[in-house]
């Protein structure tokens, strides 16, 4: 709201100074849309989806400096934080690590195969995302630490709270395609009539029923050695 009052000030005195009679009243170019997300378990409970990502596909983010600002996944306490992360295209994310012990940092998956190598306390790396797509990263040493980066090709996004919730803001209006991902729901591509002016809510359901916290390899694609390996003194 305290946008649109801004937008309002802004405009009002320019439609004002046209000399065509009395002040237009200002409507926004856009609109939002509400978004609710709901997994649906093997249990059959519908539970709301905490930390989904969802987008509007399409628009580029290449060369959008402040959306790419301050893009950072920390390794602290033996976990990656935050775990769920939007990256548009392009973009390049530091990797502190913020533990007293060294890290690891590393991902097999086919849009963004890398090894950022063992790195101790106060060091950070860095890398740049250009494939759109799930990133799934991880550290060599600790079988625990597992972040979810998804490199989206767009400029509008959100993610969803504790209650499932968000809002996409700033929508150009008509039929656009909204797309969604969650770590037990998987994928969801839809669309939603967007208004400029308006919000709209759209409620999105996915099916987490065959989704299993199996297990993943380490970078040579092999099983992690048990806790009291040589690799875990670090
Ligand atoms: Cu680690």
């Amino acid at each position: 709201m305290k946008r649109a009052a801004a937008l309002a000030l802004i405009l009002v005195p320019l439609l004002a100074s046209r000399g065509d009679g009395a002040p237009e009243a200002a409507v926004p170019a856009t609109g939002d849309v509400r978004v609710s997300v709901t997994v649906v378990g093997s249990d059959r409970r519908p539970l709301p989806a905490a930390q989904a990502i969802v987008w509007i596909p399409g628009a580029g983010a290449k060369g959008n400096a402040p959306l790419m600002a301050a893009l950072r996944i920390a390794s602290k306490s033996k976990r990656f934080d935050p775990r769920i992360t939007a990256v548009p295209v392009g973009a390049t994310v530091e990797f502190p690590n913020l533990d007293g012990i060294f890290h690891n940092v590393f991902s097999l998956s086919p849009n963004a195969k890398f090894d950022l190598g063992l790195y101790r306390n106060g060091a950070s790396r860095a890398m740049t995302f250009d494939t759109a797509g799930l990133v799934r990263v991880y550290c060599n040493i600790h079988p625990q630490m597992a972040a979810y980066l998804l490199v989206i090709d767009g400029t509008i996004w959100a993610q969803t709270g504790a209650d499932g919730g968000a809002v996409l803001t700033r929508v150009p209006p008509g039929r656009v395609a909204v797309r969604a991902w969650d770590e037990k729901g998987g994928d969801y591509q839809g669309t939603v009539d967007v208004a400029a002016g308006k919000t709209v809510m759209l409620a999105i359901v996915l099916d987490g029923s065959t989704f299993k916290d199996a297990p993943h390899t380490n970078k040579y694609g092999k099983k992690y050695p048990p806790p009291d390996d040589d690799a875990n003194r670090y």
